[in-house]
């Protein structure tokens, strides 16, 4: 029998989610009304500050459901975080601080959530980030990190495949920091999930080495779901809670799928809140007791946890000054002084190497100056050089293949998982920079979680090898063509292509300084020489002059593995008294950010532009008058072979040089960047 407050609690947090939802017109009553008992239970139990929301030892809560968010809304705003009545009454509004999904910028939000599936991954990211956090600071006698993530998920999220990856990864690495409560209301969007989805979730779950609780009366036994979650708190495993539910329970609709994603009628409305002892003519009631109960229930005791917590952490700071100087550094969001003095520098003179090599140097010299850094791929750790030579692998206590301090993860081959789970690592805090290696291909695959990581600004890192036909043998299967293109239209995401050592070097130091915006690092799989004319100052600008010479009759603007065979190229064309100005462009995101007069002064006006790279040229026009680049899918053979065979070689350059400055001979030019309004930026 739950206290008359409770359901007092519960019918209010029902009611407020599908007022927002009428009064918007707009938005998804029915897993509210089925949630608000399990979500009432789960915020009793939070541990968290609402004054003080980026609390590092906060509980996580994750609405991997996102269309659900009214009732988020509801939740943040009887829990005392900044979010009025009046901001309810803005639900879905332009410019309110309560969106039609949850984004992360909303206080007591902490991720971005609406592509199903996502939520549930970034969940399993922020328990391997709270389970490293503890693992580095926690000592027997202070405890600094011992929150909890918790999860609700819908049918949706279960039937997308990035759930699968991120789950079975948490399965092996035992994170029994989290929680996840599975709404399993029967139905989806096309109506009873018995068209589409009748396997048995527990078992699955069960397989994946998660413990699985069922509650199989949602809407009414909260005893049942408080006690699965104490239980949940007890297991060695992450605990799966399927909790059986009526979508839309109380509206006369209840248990179809009308109720899913359209505002109640007026008159179910007025029968839900007679139902439930409101005032039918009233909207948006909070009974001051509800308030009240919340407040000195769960307000009032975490605040004394945080106290404590705070406490326990200046104690920490004199007993061990230099872990909790380091604490304190990366709470406050900041780099070690001077760490980029680590960072590898080159001459021309220096052995030719692969980027990809030369990313893994980089990490070396790096990984230990940097404890935020949580490296890891997707399988490919041979062949993408991301495991640094003293990295101890992030794998279960006791497991005798690493620990939870470890900062490598075998993300399997799970490229979306690993995406959404870099996600989760980044939004714990704490300055968490988490990169992931795959091939540059294989980055497509985690197109979904890339895309978040760009809307809701987590400074994750794709180490992405292979970035070309210079792959060689694997063939088109392997070989970008249009990936670059795809990922440069995303806003908010670098997308750097270093052609040697020192842009690599520039690259990561920018990547790593970013707070909110997150990288994709292209890398070859062949050797390519360090350029004469490239440091790390010059390549941090995006784009600049790599190889200059007197009054230019054309310029050569290319990226990576080409840069050099353009430079190759000038040098020819300079035999038939031809100039050619080299450009190297490793990060179009960096390059636009710079001022308008350094942008032409390094494509200026008056002379022909020609873009070289060997991927699809879509997007070079905002660059070059002409493009040369591979519209087509790849080619097997050796990697040189296939450069000869799409003339990507000085000839093959220096031939469409010619054509481009006899083409515009004689014409007024104008650079691409010379134009009435753009650049753009949104910011
Ligand atoms: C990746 C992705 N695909 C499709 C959608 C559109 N969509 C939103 S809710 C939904 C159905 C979800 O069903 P369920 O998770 O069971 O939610 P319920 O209807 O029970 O609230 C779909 C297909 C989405 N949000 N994300
Ligand atoms: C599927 O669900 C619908 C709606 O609840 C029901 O009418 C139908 O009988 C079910 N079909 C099967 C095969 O279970
Ligand atoms: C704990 O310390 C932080 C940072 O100084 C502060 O913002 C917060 O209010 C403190 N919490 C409590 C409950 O006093
Ligand atoms: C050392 C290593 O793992 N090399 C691999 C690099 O990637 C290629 C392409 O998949 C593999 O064939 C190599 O074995
Ligand atoms: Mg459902």
């Amino acid at each position: 029998m739950s206290s008359q407050i409770e359901q007092l609690a519960i019918n209010t947090i029902k009611l407020l989610s599908v007022d927002q939802v009428s009064k918007a017109n707009s938005g998804h009553p029915g897993a509210p009304l089925g949630l608000a008992p399990l979500a009432h239970i789960i915020w009793k139990n939070l541990k968290f500050n609402p004054k003080n929301p980026e609390w590092i030892n906060k509980d996580r809560f994750v609405l991997s459901n996102g269309h659900s968010v009214a009732l988020l809304y509801s939740l943040l705003h009887l829990f005392g975080y900044d979010l009025s009545i009046d901001d309810l009454k803005n639900f879905r509004q332009l410019g309110s601080k309560t969106p039609g999904h949850p984004e992360s910028e909303t206080p007591g939000i902490e991720v971005t959530t609406g592509p199903l599936g996502q939520g549930i991954s970034n969940a399993v990211g922020l328990a391997i980030a709270e389970k490293n956090f503890a693992a580095r600071y926690n000592k027997p006698d202070f405890t600094i990190s011992d929150s909890r993530v918790y999860t609700i998920l819908g049918d949706g999220c279960l039937q997308e495949g990035v759930s699968s990856e991120a789950s079975s990864l948490a399965g092996h690495l035992k994170l029994n920091n989290l929680i996840a409560f599975y709404d399993d209301n029967h139905i989806t969007i096309d109506g009873d999930t018995n068209v589409s989805f009748t396997e048995d979730v527990n078992k699955r779950y069960e397989a994946y080495g998660w413990n699985v609780i069922w509650v199989k009366d949602g809407n009414n036994d909260l005893e049942g779901i408080a006690k699965a979650l104490e239980d949940a708190k007890k297991s060695d495993k992450p605990t799966l809670i399927r909790v059986t539910t009526v979508i839309g329970y109380g509206s006369l609709q209840a248990g179809t799928h009308s109720v899913h994603g359209s505002p109640l009628k007026a008159d179910d409305v007025k029968q839900l809140k007679e139902k439930l002892g409101f005032n039918p003519d009233e909207s948006f009631v909070v009974p001051q007791e509800v308030y009240d109960y919340y407040n000195k229930e769960v307000v009032e005791r975490n605040q004394k946890i945080e106290e404590e917590w705070n406490k326990t952490v200046e104690a920490y700071k004199s007993k061990y000054p230099e872990l909790g100087a380091e604490l304190s550094r990366r709470l406050s969001q900041k780099l070690p002084e001077n760490w980029a003095e680590k960072l590898p520098t080159y001459n021309s003179g220096d052995k030719a190497l692969a980027t990809r090599k030369l990313s893994e140097m980089l990490l070396d010299s790096v990984f230990d100056e940097l404890p935020e850094l949580i490296g890891g791929s997707a399988d490919l750790t041979g062949s993408n050089l991301t495991r640094t030579k003293e990295a101890v692998d992030f794998q279960p206590d006791g497991s005798n293949i690493g620990t939870y301090a470890g900062r490598y993860i075998r993300y399997g081959v799970r490229e979306h998982g690993m995406g959404a789970i870099m996600n989760g690592i980044a939004a714990f805090g704490a300055n968490y920079k988490p990169y992931g290696g795959t091939f540059l291909n294989f980055v497509s695959y985690a197109a979904g979680a890339v895309r978040l990581s760009a809307l809701s600004g987590h400074p994750v890192i794709w180490v992405a090898t292979h970035d070309s036909i210079g792959l060689g043998e694997d063939g088109p299967t392997h070989q970008p063509i249009e990936t670059l293109a795809h990922f440069r239209a995303t806003p908010n995401l670098k997308v750097w292509r270093p052609a040697d050592g020192n842009e690599v070097s520039a690259a990561y130091q920018i990547a790593l300084e970013q707070n909110h915006t997150p990288s994709i690092i292209a890398l070859s799989r062949q050797n390519l020489p360090q350029l004469e004319g490239s440091s790390i100052e010059k390549a941090s600008k995006g784009g600049y002059v790599v190889h200059e010479v007197a009054d230019a009759h054309v310029v050569i603007v290319s990226t990576g593995s080409e840069v050099s065979i353009a430079i190759d190229a000038s040098k020819k064309l300079k035999e038939s008294g031809i100039n050619a100005r080299v450009v190297s462009l490793p990060d179009f995101h960096t390059f636009d950010r710079q001022p308008k007069e350094y942008q032409l002064s390094v494509l200026p006006d008056g002379i022909p532009i020609l873009s070289v790279e060997v991927l699809s040229t879509s997007g070079w026009a905002k660059y070059a008058h002409e493009q040369f680049g591979i519209d087509r899918f790849g080619a097997s053979g050796k990697a040189p072979d296939v450069y000869k065979f799409f003339e990507f070689t000085p000839e093959g350059i220096a031939s469409r040089a010619i054509k481009t400055i006899d083409f515009y001979k004689g014409s007024k030019i104008v650079s691409p960047l010379n134009r009435a309004f753009y650049p753009i930026h949104y910011e």
